[in-house]
């Protein structure tokens, strides 16, 4: 019955509102993305994470449900979504759906119901105290808000739109495994399980120590029933289809890894680890910018590289709704994208893991060009922004790091051609399109052979022919000091894949190829039309395929 597709799937991450526009109201929706499947099944990926299209009243863009067994009609009908399915088992492409249940919306029928009175049988399945302990939340504010009608506070890790819901209530437990149940039976291939590490929390309710960020972080994260909750799920749903879960995971590390998705345990397929987004900030939090190093980005993936060996399975990725783009990351120069994006694909998605594509990766979208970071409408910047400004911070650092770190960054609608709106609609779109779009789009690089999406299209062929590799290749780092040069390599006994990236903008010599005298060499992939045995141009990117 269950089978390990997931590990040789490549995924690609829709977010439904900016994606494609069929009715324009200037919102993407489901029947946008129906008519985009082509061009994804071209592009080759084989699977489909779709962010949260339920009922929702959008606090924050639909990881607030106010409905899990209804379409939000911004995105269309139920109908749409059994279309979508269709259309995409037609052209063997599976969906996995975002399954956000460690909190509702505020608008939520069991919260409203919840919140009316300590004996309504709702109230239990949220997290209620009669005076508030000093957790913060993942927004920076507050994580207790007050409720008049029955004189307590409910706990929301996130927004106060988004209470979290009492995973100890057994109750609660049957309804999330209901909406599985649901969405299973409809044909979903699986889920991406939201912040799923955050769902037991510490019953003492103790106050935290950490009094900058986060405070409490250890009473509510990796709680003590967590494996139990994933366990439960597992048996009394999941196991019965052919499904995959990837959960979001944060401040996981390795041996947390291990646990939650070492296959005998049955918790998840794998997760979604933050550390190698975070080399470039203070204590996970984005807001704290920090100076970029190759070789603190290189420690982090090598410690999951080599830590996942022999168990455990996680995501490769670099982008996604929540991060920032990564043209002009990584101390990259953003005016040398054209060899930066294919670089940056050709350094991760051949690292051990299942690659994860965020929509217009692929053709190198970039951050939005604010002016004012008032333009900024995400709930965690606008959250922020005020917390920001109460700390003794300069309003420039502020502007600085709100425009590096906010997540509508990442949002933009999908620049498909250089019309007004980038081809994703003809009306505005709820979120503006950047203005390189004239520029950076899926037209223009459709037609031209050299472009970031060809590059793309070619590595994803690459990375099915040689599947065994990427699914159970060795990895080795090859120069695990260098600050300018990622190398490794990927080995199943005489055979193997090399990568050799330059993170920098200037040529870097190197000896690694007199390691392989005595194989033949195949170069798979090349974002310059040279290559030198001796040394990588500025952020040139090689694939070789050697055997003996
Ligand atoms: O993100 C969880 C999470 O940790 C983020 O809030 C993260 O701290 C921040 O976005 C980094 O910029 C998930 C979803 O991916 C996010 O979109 C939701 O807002 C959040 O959960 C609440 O559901
Ligand atoms: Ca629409």
């Amino acid at each position: 019955m269950k089978t390990n597709w997931f590990k040789d799937a490549i995924i690609y991450q829709i977010y439904p509102q900016s994606f494609m526009d069929s009715n324009d109201d200037g919102i993407g929706d489901l029947k946008g993305i129906v008519s985009r499947l082509d061009y994804l099944k071209d592009l080759g990926i084989n699977c489909i994470w779709l962010s949260p299209i339920y009922k929702s009243p959008m606090a924050d863009n639909g990881y607030d449900i106010s409905d899990y067994l209804d379409i939000n009609p911004i995105y269309g009908k139920m109908d749409d979504l059994k279309l979508l399915i269709e259309e995409m088992h037609k052209r063997n492409l599976r969906l996995i759906m975002d399954l956000v249940v460690n909190h509702t919306s505020d608008e939520h029928e069991w919260f409203k119901a919840a919140k009316t009175s300590k004996d309504n049988p709702y109230h239990d399945y949220y997290i209620w105290r009669d005076k508030p302990n000093n957790w913060t939340g993942f927004f920076g504010d507050k994580a207790w808000t007050y409720n008049p009608e029955t004189n307590e506070y409910y706990l929301h890790l996130f927004n106060k739109a988004q209470p979290d819901l009492n995973w100890e209530n057994e109750k609660v437990r049957e309804e999330v495994k209901k909406i599985c149940k649901y969405y299973l039976d409809l044909g979903v291939d699986g889920f991406r399980c939201d912040v799923i590490n955050l769902i037991s929390k510490d019953q003492n309710f103790k106050n935290g120590h950490n009094k900058l960020i986060l405070v409490g972080k250890k009473y509510f994260i990796n709680g003590p029933r967590l494996h139990e909750y994933l366990q439960e799920l597992n048996k009394d749903v999941l196991s019965n289809y052919d499904c995959m879960t990837v959960g979001e995971t944060v401040f996981t590390n390795l041996e947390d890894i291990k646990l939650l998705t070492d296959e005998s345990r049955n918790e998840l397929s794998m997760v979604f680890n933050f550390d190698h987004t975070s080399v470039d900030n203070y204590l996970g939090v984005k807001w704290l910018m920090r100076r970029f190093k190759l070789k603190r980005l290189k420690k982090v993936l090598d410690h999951y590289q080599y830590g996942l060996k022999d168990s455990g399975w996680y995501s490769i990725f670099y982008e996604n709704h929540d991060q920032r783009r990564s043209v002009g990351r990584f101390n990259l120069k953003e005016s040398k994208a054209f060899y930066t994006t294919k670089m940056l694909a050709t350094a991760f998605y051949f690292l051990k893991g299942t690659p994860y594509i965020y929509q217009g990766e692929e053709i190198g979208m970039t951050n939005l060009d604010v002016e004012s970071i008032d333009e900024f409408i995400d709930v965690e910047t606008v959250d922020v922004i005020k917390v920001m400004k109460k700390l003794p911070l300069t309003m420039s650092y502020i502007e600085k790091s709100i425009k590096n770190g906010s997540r509508d960054n990442a949002r933009t609608p999908m620049q498909w051609d250089d019309s007004t709106y980038a081809g994703f609609s003809n009306h505005e779109p709820w979120l503006r399109v950047n203005h390189n779009k004239d520029v950076i789009n899926v037209k223009n690089q459709l037609k031209d052979q050299s472009s970031t999406l060809n590059y793309f299209k070619k590595l994803i062929k690459i990375y099915k022919e040689y599947q065994i590799l990427n699914r159970e290749g060795v990895y080795k780092d090859l120069l695990p000091k260098s600050n300018s040069l990622f190398c490794y390599e990927r080995r199943c006994g005489n055979e193997l894949l090399l990568v050799l990236t330059n993170f920098k903008d200037h040529k870097v010599k190197h000896k690694l190829l007199n390691k392989y005298q005595g194989f033949k060499q195949k170069i798979l992939l090349n974002n310059y039309d040279n290559f030198d045995n001796s040394y990588l141009e500025p952020y040139q990117a090689i694939l070789i395929y050697l055997s003996k």
